[in-house]
């Protein structure tokens, strides 16, 4: 079987943005902008996606660039918009809740109907394109902690995506993507990005985690659909992708007031994750100093304590950034996502 090429993933901001150099951008294969105002690139056949979550740390806008070599092809389906490679696609998809026919009556809810909208057209757009594996998964729902029926708004988001899996043929636990799941303001849209492949991924587990899949009915009735990375075995490097990691234990949260805490467990997590991915790919390193680090704070007062916890086991030129976000169970005050490859630094 023959090797993908890379994945890379670089975070910049918008003054480190190259205005004119177009070579720059011949192996992007899509940005997500987080913060304001939102960006423009004319001309670019890069899909980009603005999600209306504040970097902490002075800018205005940071931009996560994920990157891949060899020829590309951009277009839409339906709402997705796309980049791929021959074996790797970036795809976005926004959609308002307002625009719902279930707005405001009763039974399935706006973001229900809306979560499901978007499910069903990423997968009829990867099945079209010949993507069918989804990899790795960000979902930006408004207002994510708000009640709503018996829980909240992300166990309505939870329905809808199970849902959506389920109704897909080929659908299995033992290959859900590896996903994010975080809160933004009341009247953003819904927004969600996502790369797939054409060849299978290698799903992951945390033994100190329970899988969320299985996650007792108390979190919600219906579970999240995750797992907690995803591998690309054949891609160069095998990159992981970690899905967004919290003080969980079992299926608990842990420490719930106590956001330093919060943080070193976090980090254990992935540290175990690290592990069993090692083990995954003969034994072949996944250094926790090598990856890319995305940290979502429910507080911002939070940033110094959170940020001095990661630097006492980081890197100081680990790339890492931080944004305002709410985490989906109130208890949450951090969740950290990463990426990285074997045996050599992510970039
Ligand atoms: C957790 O481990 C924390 O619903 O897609 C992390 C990553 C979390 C993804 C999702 C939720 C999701 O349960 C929350």
């Amino acid at each position: 079987m023959s090797r993908s090429e890379g994945l890379n993933v670089e975070f910049r901001s918008l003054e480190q943005l190259p205005q004119d150099a177009d070579a720059w951008w011949d192996d992007v294969l899509g940005v997500a902008q987080f913060g304001s105002p939102p960006l423009d690139f004319p001309k670019l056949p890069v899909p980009t996606v603005r999600v209306d979550l504040p970097p902490l740390t002075g800018q205005a806008c940071t931009c996560e660039i994920w990157r891949a070599r060899g020829p590309m092809q951009s277009g839409r389906v339906g709402s997705v918009y796309y980049r791929a490679t021959s074996q790797l696609l970036f795809g976005c998809v926004v959609l308002s809740e307002s625009a719902s026919p279930a707005n405001g009556h009763v039974g399935t809810s706006a973001l229900e109907h809306t979560t499901s909208r978007a499910y069903t057209e990423i997968f009829a757009a990867l099945d079209a394109l010949g993507y069918p594996h989804l990899v790795r998964i960000w979902n930006y729902v408004s207002a994510i902690n708000q009640s709503a029926g018996e829980g909240e708004r992300y166990w309505e988001f939870n329905s809808a995506r199970q849902e959506s899996f389920q109704q897909r043929a080929e659908h299995s636990l033992s290959n859900v993507p590896a996903a994010s799941a975080l809160g933004s303001l009341a009247g953003n849209p819904l927004v969600i990005y996502f790369i797939a492949s054409r060849s299978p991924m290698r799903s992951i587990e945390n033994p100190r985690q329970v899988s969320a899949y299985r996650y007792p009915a108390k979190f919600g009735p219906r579970s999240p659909l995750f797992s907690r990375a995803a591998q690309l075995p054949q891609t160069d490097g095998a990159p992981l992708l970690i899905s967004g990691t919290a003080s969980i234990v079992g299926s608990e949260t842990v420490h719930p007031d106590d956001v330093a805490a919060q943080t070193r467990e976090t980090l254990t997590n992935i540290d175990a994750l690290l592990a069993t991915a090692r083990g995954e790919n003969g034994g072949h390193g996944y250094n926790a100093r090598q990856l890319s680090y995305k940290v979502y704070v429910r507080r911002p007062q939070d940033l110094t304590t959170i940020s001095e916890e990661m630097q006492k086991s980081l890197d100081s030129r680990t790339p890492v950034i931080f944004l305002r976000a709410d985490i989906c169970r109130r208890d949450l005050l951090v969740e950290i996502e990463a990426v990285g490859a074997a045996g050599t630094s992510s970039h």
